[in-house]
């Protein structure tokens, strides 16, 4: 109790000297529904509008910052859905920290953690929105509270989903041709595996060598499938393969790892650090993809990271289409981390028809650039997010 003691009374005086009260007042949640550009297809499940909790927090300086927890497809990429993401927030998460100190990111988290088990995206969503405030507090960027930056651009990668070949090559060229993307994750999985195989080649062939292709299974092949189609996947030039089997088959996919070259990217199978360790024992893949829904939150992002380093495995970006809110946070740890072999793939900001954010993200060069400012270094379109707050 001491050492809580000891710690609480840092925080006042820290914020004295900045002449910032960063006292947690308010944390305001809403939904937010925000149509796709187009189809965007999973092995197992498919939006047409992106679903986010936007959590706004508020200090006693009058510092807002903002957070962001993302789905897909509902309740069927993670278990988390928006509406249970609210209500968790706002009936255990947000209690658990009004009064502290938003600087008190580990003691806030600790709390976060005795009010619920797991909830990921919407623990993510809370710490998210108090780095945000807190650097508007003291006039920082976020990534001061993470170590600093290490890069301020990520080559960032386009995902090919809508599942028509025709479609998914003009999509490409069009990258191509702007100089936004040169990297490309093809969704497999919703088709046939032979089928998706024709599909593939079609668009490997289409973009000749001028891309790099790495595909997404999504957890939708059987053992018996990936012997069978990996070959080809490698014959084609793919440069990893992202979740093949389901989680629970480290064994397998270990088998799969040891007989074919074809890098295994962990994602849907390690959420928490004790399933990072056990993919890495197991060698059931070489390199992770890092995310906040799956961690819980930016400095627990970092330990997965470091954690994921010691085994060996290489680290790779990876998003749940989130908007320019969410995309800014995990901005803020990705440009703060040592490694990160494997670039990005925060491209959720530009299939929003509309996106929450004023374009601080800029996407050229085939990179995504790291805003610059205080907190998360974004603003938030206030228009756009009443526009699309679901009512009722
Ligand atoms: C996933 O499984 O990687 C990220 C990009 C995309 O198209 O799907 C998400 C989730
Ligand atoms: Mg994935």
């Amino acid at each position: 109790m001491r050492d809580q003691q000891a710690t609480a009374a840092i925080y006042p005086i820290v914020s004295e000297r900045a002449g910032a009260d960063c006292t947690i007042t308010s944390i305001k949640t809403r939904i937010v529904d925000c149509p796709t550009t187009r189809r965007h297809r999973l092995s197992n499940t498919e939006v047409n509008v992106q679903s986010y909790v936007i959590a706004e927090a508020m200090l006693a300086d009058g510092s807002i910052g903002f957070g962001e927890a993302s789905t897909l497809g509902g309740p069927r990429w993670a278990e988390e859905s928006v509406e249970a993401i609210k209500a968790n927030i706002d009936h255990y998460l947000a209690p658990a920290v009004i009064g502290q100190n938003a600087l008190a990111f580990e003691q806030n988290m600790l709390r976060l953690s005795a009010a619920a088990n797991r909830n990921h995206a919407a623990r993510a969503a809370i710490e998210s929105a108090l780095f945000d405030a807190a650097g508007h507090a003291l006039d920082l960027p976020a990534t001061a509270f993470l170590g600093g930056v290490v890069r301020d651009r990520i080559e960032v990668i386009w995902a090919l989903a809508s599942g028509d070949a025709d479609q998914e090559i003009d999509e490409a060229k069009a990258k191509l041709a702007a100089c936004e993307h040169r990297r490309f994750k093809i969704k497999l999985g919703f088709h046939q595996p032979a089928d998706d195989m024709i599909r593939l080649r079609r668009i490997v062939d289409a973009l000749s060598r001028s891309a790099e292709c790495i595909v997404d299974v999504n957890q939708g092949w059987s053992e018996a499938t990936a012997i069978r189609f990996f070959p080809q996947l490698t014959e084609m030039g793919v440069a990893l393969v992202e979740q093949p089997l389901r989680p629970g088959m480290v064994e397998a996919t270990a088998r799969l790892a040891a007989r074919f070259p074809l890098p295994i990217m962990i994602d849907e199978a390690a959420f928490s650090d004790t399933d990072i360790v056990c993919s890495a024992r197991a060698a059931a893949g070489s390199i992770l993809s890092l995310k906040l829904v799956k961690s819980g939150g930016l400095l627990a992002m970092k330990r997965a990271a470091a954690i994921a380093q010691a085994f060996g495995l290489e680290l790779y970006g990876g998003c749940l289409l989130e908007s320019g809110i969410g995309t800014a946070a995990h901005l803020a740890v990705l440009s703060s981390l040592p490694r990160l072999e494997w670039g990005c793939e925060h491209f959720g900001p530009k299939i929003l028809e509309r996106d929450l954010t004023r374009g601080e993200i800029q996407f050229r060069d085939f990179h995504i650039h790291c805003p610059v400012g205080p907190g998360f270094g974004i603003s938030v379109d206030q228009d756009a997010l009443q526009a699309m707050t679901r009512k009722g």
